[in-house]
C-alpha cells in the first residue's frame, strides 16, 4: 500500500487527472473496469510519474495508503452507484471515496448519507476545465466533511489550477452536495456567458455588419479589457477559424443547433425549486432548445418581421462599443443571479458556502475563468453579507455607466428583429429590482379575484380578501 491517491475510471477525465497527480509527485493507483485502458495509460504515460496499475478492485484498494483516498471518475448516474457499491465493501471506516463526475448534488447528498452510516467519507467534487484542465490544473469544488477535506485538500491544492496570485483554485465548499451544487451553478453561469457572447456576435454580425474575422478582432480587443476571460478568448479563436473544406468561415458551416448535456437545465430546475430568479441562465438554456427545434424553425421561416440592415463605418464601430457595454452589464447580472442561487442553496441545505471563496476558485482552470472574478471576490471580501452583487458600489457604478448603451443595444435588436433573450432578461431583471412599484400588485388582485388567494396591503398589517362576487367590500382574513 504505497499509493497516496487512486483513480478508478480511466476515460479522458480520469486518465488526465491521474496523470496530473503523478506529474505532481504523487504515487497514483489506477484502475478501470476494462483493464486494457489501465494498461494503455501506464504504457503511454508511465514515465510521467509513479503509477500502480491495478487490475481488480481488491488490488486497487490494497494499493492505497490508509485512510484510503479513491477518486471515482466514471459516467455520472448509475455507473457511479455501481462503482460505489463495488468498492464500499472493500473499504474501512475513515476511508474517503471522491466522486469527481458531474453528479447531481441530490445524488451526492444521498450517497454521502449512505456511506456515512458505514463510517466512509464521501466527497462530491465538481471539476471544471474539461480534458485539458484535468491534466494541467482544473478548478476543483469539493463538498464533504471537514475531516475528509483535511486529508484530501492538500492533494487537490497541488493539482488545481493556480490563480494569477498563486492561490490554488480549490477550497472546501461545504458539506455533502455543496461542491456539486456550486459546480452546477458554475455550469449555469457558463451557459449564460456563452449565450450573451452569442447574442453579441449576432448583433455585431447583423447590425454592425461585421465579418466573422472582424468580430474575432473585436473580441480579441475586448479580451484585453474588463471582459478578459477564457470564453471571450476562445470565441475569437472560433470566429477566426476558416473551414478547410470550403474556405468559408468555420462559424458559417456549423449547423446552428446547440446541444446540451444537462447541467444548465439542472441549474434552472433547482432555481425554480428554490424560488431564485436565474432568468439569464434560463434564457440561455431555452435559446439552445429553440435552436434545436428544426421543424418548428422551418415552419416559421416566413413569419413577418424586419430584416436587419447593417450599419457601416463609424456608426458600426460606435454600435460595437455599445455592444461591449451591454455584454458587460448583462454579465454582471448573470453572475448576480448565479451567486444568489448559491446563497439560496447554501441556506436551504445549511452548507455555509463562502461566496468570495467560490469566486476565488473560479479565477483559474474552469470554463468561466475571468479577470472579473477578482472583482467579485473583492466585493464579497469587503462585505461577506452582500445581499446581491448589484449592491456592490463598484458593480452598480459600472452598470450605471453602461446602461444607456445597454438599452440602446436592446432597442436596436428589437427594431431589427434580432433575438437577444439573455440581454433582454438581464435588463428586465435589473429594471425589476430597481422599480419602486411592480405590477405584482395587480397580479395579487387577480389571484384574489379568481381564487380568493388574499393579499397584503401597503398601509396596514394583515391579510385581506375582497368579496369580488358580492358587494366588493374588504374582509380581513387573519
Ligand atoms: P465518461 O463519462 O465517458 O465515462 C467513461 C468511464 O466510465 C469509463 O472509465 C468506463 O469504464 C466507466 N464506466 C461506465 Br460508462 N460504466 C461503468 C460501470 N458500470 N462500472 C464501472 N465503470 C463504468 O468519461 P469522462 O468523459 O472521462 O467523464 C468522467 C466524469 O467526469 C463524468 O461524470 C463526466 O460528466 C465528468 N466530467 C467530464 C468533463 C469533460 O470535459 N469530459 C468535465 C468535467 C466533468 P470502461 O472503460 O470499462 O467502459
Amino acid at each position: 500500500s504505497t499509493a497516496q491517491i487512486g483513480v478508478t475510471g480511466l476515460a479522458v477525465m480520469g486518465s488526465n487527472l491521474a496523470r496530473n497527480f503523478a506529474r505532481n509527485g504523487f504515487t497514483v493507483a489506477v484502475h478501470n473496469r476494462t483493464a486494457a485502458k489501465t494498461r494503455a495509460l501506464v504504457a503511454e504515460h508511465g514515465d510521467e510519474g509513479t503509477f500502480v496499475a491495478a487490475e481488480s478492485a481488491k488490488e486497487f484498494v490494497d494499493a492505497l495508503e490508509r485512510p484510503r483516498r479513491l477518486i471515482v471518475m466514471v459516467k455520472a448516474g448509475e455507473p457511479t452507484d455501481a462503482v460505489i457499491d463495488e468498492f464500499a465493501p472493500l473499504l474501512e471506516p475513515g476511508d474517503v471515496i471522491i466522486d469527481g463526475g458531474n453528479a447531481h448534488f441530490e445524488d451526492t447528498r444521498r450517497r454521502e448519507r449512505q456511506l456515512r452510516e458505514r463510517g466512509i467519507h464521501f466527497v462530491g467534487v465538481g471539476i471544471s476545465g474539461g480534458e485539458e484542465g484535468a491534466l494541467l490544473g482544473p478548478s476543483i469544488m469539493p463538498g464533504g466533511s471537514a475531516e475528509s477535506y483535511a486529508s484530501l485538500g492538500p492533494l487537490l491544492e497541488k493539482i488545481a489550477a493556480k490563480a494569477a496570485d498563486g492561490t490554488p483554485c480549490t477550497s472546501h465548499i461545504g458539506p455533502d452536495g455543496a461542491g456539486h451544487f456550486v459546480k452546477m451553478v458554475h455550469n449555469g453561469i457558463e451557459y449564460a456567458d456563452m449565450q450573451l457572447i452569442a447574442e453579441a456576435y449576432h448583433l455585431l454580425r447583423d447590425v454592425a455588419g461585421y465579418s466573422p474575422a472582424r468580430i474575432a478582432e473585436t473580441f480579441r480587443a475586448w479580451n484585453r479589457g474588463r471582459l478578459d476571460s477564457y470564453l471571450i478568448e476562445i470565441t475569437a479563436e472560433v470566429l477566426a477559424h476558416t473551414d478547410a473544406a470550403t474556405g468559408r468561415p468555420f462559424v458559417d458551416v456549423v449547423a446552428d443547433a446547440a446541444e446540451q448535456k444537462g447541467t444548465g437545465r439542472w441549474t434552472v430546475q433547482i432555481a425554480l425549486d428554490l424560488g431564485v430568479p436565474v432568468s439569464g441562465i434560463a434564457e440561455a438554456v431555452f435559446a439552445r432548445s429553440v435552436s434545436g427545434h428544426a421543424a418548428l424553425r422551418a415552419a416559421s421561416a416566413e413569419l413577418a418581421g424586419p430584416r436587419a440592415t447593417p450599419l457601416s463605418g463609424a456608426e458600426a464601430d460606435a454600435f460595437a462599443a455599445q455592444v461591449e457595454q451591454a455584454l458587460y452589464a448583462s454579465k454582471i447580472v448573470s453572475y448576480t443571479q448565479g451567486f444568489h442561487q448559491i446563497r439560496a442553496g447554501s441556506e436551504q441545505y445549511e452548507w455555509g458556502v463562502d461566496p468570495g471563496a467560490v469566486a476565488a476558485l473560479w479565477r483559474g482552470g474552469c470554463i468561466i475563468r475571468a479577470a472579473f472574478l477578482d472583482r467579485i471576490k473583492a466585493a464579497y471580501d469587503a462585505r461577506p453579507d452582500l445581499p446581491s452583487l448589484l449592491s456592490d458600489a463598484g458593480f452598480a457604478g459600472e452598470i450605471a455607466a453602461a446602461q444607456d448603451d445597454w438599452r440602446a443595444v436592446l432597442v436596436a435588436a428589437v427594431r431589427q428583429g434580432i433575438p437577444v433573450p439573455a440581454f433582454a432578461a438581464s435588463l428586465a431583471y435589473y429594471d425589476a429590482l430597481r422599480a419602486e412599484r411592480l405590477p405584482a400588485a395587480l397580479t395579487q388582485g387577480q389571484r384574489d379575484f379568481f381564487g380568493a388567494h388574499t393579499y397584503r396591503r401597503t398601509d396596514r398589517e394583515g391579510s385581506f380578501h375582497t368579496l369580488w362576487s358580492g358587494d366588493r367590500s374588504e374582509v380581513s382574513t387573519d
